[in-house]
C-alpha cells in the first residue's frame, strides 16, 4: 500500500508564478484511462500540463484507469505515458493525492513510488482553507446496489487481493475482463436509483466525520451540486464529473467550488 500522508492541508507553495492559483485546489474522478480511448488520454496529458500544472494540489477520487490489474503491469507502454505526466507534475512542485476507486482499488505502492503519488485512504477528510471536506470514491455509498457492496466485500479482502495478485499478469487481466463484461450487463438490469448514492448512507457518512462543510465524490457519473439540510448543518455534495464524453474537474479556491469543463 502506498504512503498514506498525514498532512493533506499542507502550507502553500511557494514556486508558482501565480499566486492566486497556487490557492486553487483541483478534484478529479472517473477518467477511466486505457490504451483504446486516446483522446481522454490526450486531454488528460494536457490538463496536466496545462492547467494542474498551475494548482496547489490535484487530488484524484478514484477510477483513474478503466481497470488496474496489479503494479507490475506499470512497464505497458500505455502506463508509462501516464506516470511520465504524474511525474512530471509532481516534480514541478504540485501535490497529488490519489484515492482508489472500484476498478484501481489494486493500485499500491510501485505505482505511487513511480508517480510521485501520494495515497489517499477513502474517505479522507481534508482542510479546504479552513473548511473541512471529505472527500470519497462514492461507491461505498451506493448501499442499494446490494450485489455490488457483496462483490466490493470480496474484493477489498486483502487475503482475496494476495491470492488474485499470485497469478500471473494475462490471468488476471482475462479474469477481469469476464468480471467487467458480467458488469456491464448487471448494470443493464439495474434501475438508475439502485446505482445511486443511498441518501441514508450520505448522512451516516456525514454524522460520523462530525458534519463538514462539504463531500467530494465521484463513481455515479452524475455531475452535480446538492445541497444537504442535516441536523441544523448546510452541507454541499458535489459529485464530480466521469471523462467519457468531456472531461470535467472541480476546483476549490478562497473563493468556493465550481465545476469546469475542459
Ligand atoms: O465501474 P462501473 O461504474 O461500470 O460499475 C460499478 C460496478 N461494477 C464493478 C466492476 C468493474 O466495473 C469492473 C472490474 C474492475 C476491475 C477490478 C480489478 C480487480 C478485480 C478482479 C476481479 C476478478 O465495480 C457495478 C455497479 C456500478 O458500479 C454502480 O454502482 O452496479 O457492479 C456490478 O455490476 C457488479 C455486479 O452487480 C455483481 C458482480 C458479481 C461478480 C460475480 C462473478 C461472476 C463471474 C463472471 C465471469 C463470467
Ligand atoms: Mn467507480
Amino acid at each position: 500500500m502506498c504512503i498514506l500522508d498525514k498532512s493533506e492541508s499542507e502550507s502553500g507553495r511557494s514556486d508558482l508564478s501565480s499566486p492566486k492559483l497556487s490557492e486553487t485546489y483541483l478534484f478529479i474522478s472517473d477518467l477511466h484511462l486505457c490504451a483504446s480511448r486516446p483522446h481522454i488520454t490526450t486531454a488528460f496529458l494536457s490538463f496536466l500540463q496545462n492547467t494542474a500544472i498551475q494548482a496547489h494540489a490535484l487530488y484524484i477520487l478514484g477510477d483513474l484507469f478503466e481497470y488496474w490489474a496489479g503494479d507490475d503491469d506499470i512497464d505497458d507502454a500505455f502506463h508509462q505515458q501516464v506516470i511520465v505526466g504524474f511525474r512530471a507534475l509532481a516534480d514541478a512542485g504540485v501535490k497529488i493525492y490519489l484515492m482508489h476507486g472500484n476498478r484501481d482499488f489494486l493500485i499500491a505502492q510501485g505505482f505511487c513510488t513511480a508517480t510521485k503519488i501520494t495515497f489517499i485512504n477513502d474517505p479522507a477528510l481534508i482542510d479546504l482553507h479552513g473548511k473541512k471536506t471529505l472527500l470519497s470514491h462514492g461507491d461505498d455509498l451506493c448501499t442499494d446496489d446490494i450485489t455490488y457492496q457483496t462483490f466490493r466485500r470480496q474484493v477489498r479482502d486483502k487475503a482475496w487481493q494476495t491470492e488474485f495478485l499470485s497469478l500471473p499478469l494475462p490471468s488476471r487481466k482475462k479474469q477481469i475482463e469476464a468480471i467487467r463484461a458480467h458488469s456491464e450487463q448487471a448494470k443493464s438490469h439495474k434501475s438508475a436509483q439502485i446505482m445511486d448514492v443511498n441518501a441514508d448512507a450520505v448522512q451516516a457518512l456525514l454524522q460520523t466525520y462530525h458534519y463538514p462543510e462539504s463531500l467530494i465524490h465521484g463513481h455515479t457519473h452524475r455531475p452535480n451540486q446538492h445541497q444537504i439540510q442535516l441536523n441544523g448543518h448546510s452541507i454541499t455534495r458535489w459529485v464530480l464529473g466521469d471523462w467519457y464524453e468531456q472531461g470535467s474537474y472541480l476546483v476549490c479556491d478562497k473563493q468556493g467550488c465550481r465545476s469546469v469543463g475542459l
